[in-house]
């Protein structure tokens, strides 16, 4: 099992503006658990419980958050979240256009679950002479709740606000509730106008706020369905033993468990014609367009014989430098995007106008021939170094991101030294500082000594979590 550092320490903090620091102590462990009943294993806990906590505030309180939502926290370092170090992140609003609607609200959360460890099923996917073919691993199970068989309580005749998070690795769920629509009001922390839905497919790391109107009699118990979409996995694999999980709306604890439906075909909506409520229109052309072509390749360095992905053929491999500390050290030189190195695969966003930032386009070619690219555009109002990547774990850690520098010298200029627990977690690694991508200092123009090759062992990354209006980090030792 790999070591992990016992004290850790998690912080959000907050890039720009006025609002507070706020520091969660956590002292995160491994435990076992058993989640599926199926096979007892280790598995990465917060303050010696799993599941971990959900984090919880309202909009400029406790924690601070300028936006409301529904979000999950959750470990990339190396595929730790696999490993449960993975939980809700909820941010109540009481401005919510919805907020006289919901009598009460419930977390629910689907997700895969693997027997094996994150590390050993991240150095089976990427060994190329293990898996010529680089499939991925298959969970085993599907969880809700990271149980089986969770309960959710509820009274007749109340709209209940559903936060619905899919935490999994790999597997895209289907959800299903038996007898009830339910009603898309937010997804990924914005509001939509609602949208009466029967089912809803959730991509991994995708949150749905939904509405559930509660039956007028509590006369019996309803099915929650989670359903793996096993279209998605490599066709040659056999499926995962596992792959539904059914959970309880009960309205009576003395009535029977439901029993698990089979659902013919899903109804499901396609969540690009959701209407934001604020009925913000398509932002205007782009100052700014970045093409990312997806790219697989292998990496043949003898003995270390890897399965790559990335995009415009270039993989992502962590520097020695996290490339937020080669951006708050580099001075006018984080404006080049050679001083993060060829392998952090960057674009440098120009900086901020008079508060208008640019528009940027980014356009994903996927070459899937049902589903050839995908464009998305936004306002670069937000500095910070920003991790964009495939949220299938796998890939992510094949290499499948990009980093989005984003006015580098704003950030300079509002986050004047590192917090004391992330430098003492660097020290105790050995990950310096300052410098660029090589941690050459201060020419940060020598990139000798840049990480070229994907080394087998696990690195460590930076992880950003990205909230409208803010910058956090949490940094896991891994
Ligand atoms: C949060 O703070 C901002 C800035 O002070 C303010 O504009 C906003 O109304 C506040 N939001 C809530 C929900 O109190
Ligand atoms: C969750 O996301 C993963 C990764 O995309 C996906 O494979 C899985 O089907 C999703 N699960 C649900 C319930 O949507
Ligand atoms: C759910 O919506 C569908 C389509 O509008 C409708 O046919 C069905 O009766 C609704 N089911 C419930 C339980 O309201
Ligand atoms: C729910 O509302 C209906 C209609 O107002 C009413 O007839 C019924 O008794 C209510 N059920 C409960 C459990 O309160
Ligand atoms: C999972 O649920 C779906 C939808 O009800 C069903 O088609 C499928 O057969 C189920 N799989 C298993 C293994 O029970
Ligand atoms: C991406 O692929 C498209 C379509 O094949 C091609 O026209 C374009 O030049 C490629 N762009 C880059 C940056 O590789
Ligand atoms: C991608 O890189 C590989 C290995 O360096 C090279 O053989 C290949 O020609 C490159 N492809 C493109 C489209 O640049
Ligand atoms: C980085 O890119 C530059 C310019 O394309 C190239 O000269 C250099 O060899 C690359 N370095 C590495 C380590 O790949
Ligand atoms: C570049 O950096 C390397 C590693 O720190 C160092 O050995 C080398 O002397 C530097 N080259 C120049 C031209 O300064
Ligand atoms: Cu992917």
């Amino acid at each position: 099992m790999r070591s992990l550092s016992t004290a850790l320490c998690i912080c959000f903090f907050i890039c720009l503006s006025s609002a507070a620091t706020i520091k969660y102590d956590w002292h995160v462990n491994w435990i076992t658990a058993n989640p599926d009943t199926l096979q007892p294993r280790p598995v990465i806990a917060i303050n010696g419980k799993w599941p971990s906590p959900a984090l919880r505030g309202k909009v400029n309180d406790t924690l601070e958050l300028g936006q409301p939502g529904t979000y999950w926290y959750h470990s990339h370092s190396p595929s730790q979240y696999v490993d449960g170090l993975r939980g809700p992140l909820i941010v109540d609003d009481p401005h919510s256009p919805y907020a006289a609607t919901c009598d009460a609200e419930l977390v629910m959360t689907v997700s895969d679950w693997y027997h094996e460890q994150g590390a050993t099923l991240q150095q089976y996917y990427l060994s190329l002479p293990g898996n010529p073919n680089a499939l991925e691993p298959i969970p085993v199970s599907a969880l809700m709740n990271d149980q089986e068989q969770p309960t959710f309580p509820v009274e007749a005749n109340k709209t209940y606000y559903l936060r619905i998070i899919n935490m999994s690795g790999f597997a895209q769920f289907y959800f299903h509730i038996d007898g009830h629509n339910m009603s898309i009001i937010e997804a990924d922390g914005v509001y939509s106008a609602a949208q009466p839905v029967e089912d809803l497919y959730i991509a991994t790391g995708q949150r749905y706020g939904v509405l559930l109107k509660t039956k007028p009699t509590a006369d019996r118990n309803f099915a929650i369905l989670g359903a793996m979409d096993l279209t998605g996995f490599p066709g040659s694999a056999p499926p995962p033993p596992h792959p539904n999980v059914t959970g309880a709306l009960v309205y009576n604890r003395h009535l029977p468990f439901p029993s698990t439906p089979s659902v013919e075909s899903f109804t499901t909506f396609d969540d690009l014609c959701l209407v934001p409520f604020d009925q913000m229109p398509l932002l205007g052309p782009p100052d700014q367009q970045i093409v990312l072509n997806l790219s697989t390749f292998s990496q043949l360095v003898p003995g270390n014989e890897q399965n790559r992905a990335g995009f415009n053929n270039i993989t992502f491999i962590p520097q020695k430098v996290p490339s937020l500390y080669t951006a708050l050290s580099g001075q006018q030189y984080a404006l080049n995007p050679i001083v993060y190195g060829n392998h952090s695969n960057p674009f440098v966003l120009k900086p901020v106008v008079l508060k208008q930032g640019e528009i940027v386009e980014i356009v994903v070619y996927n070459f899937d021939p049902n589903h050839p690219s995908t464009v998305v555009r936004f306002q670069a109002d937000n500095p910070g170094v920003w991790f964009f990547h495939c949220h299938m774990e796998w890939h992510l850690v094949a290499g499948m991101d990009v980093i989005f520098v984003e006015d580098p010298l704003a950030i300079q200029k509002v986050q004047s030294g590192i917090p004391t627990s992330m430098r003492e977690i660097c020290e105790k690694q050995n990950i310096p500082l300052k410098g660029n991508a090589a941690g050459n200092y201060p020419d940060f123009l020598n990139l000798t000594g840049e990480v070229d090759i994907a080394p087998m062992e696990c690195g460590c990354v930076l992880i950003f979590l990205r909230l409208q209006g803010h910058t956090y980090y949490v940094e896991m030792k891994c």
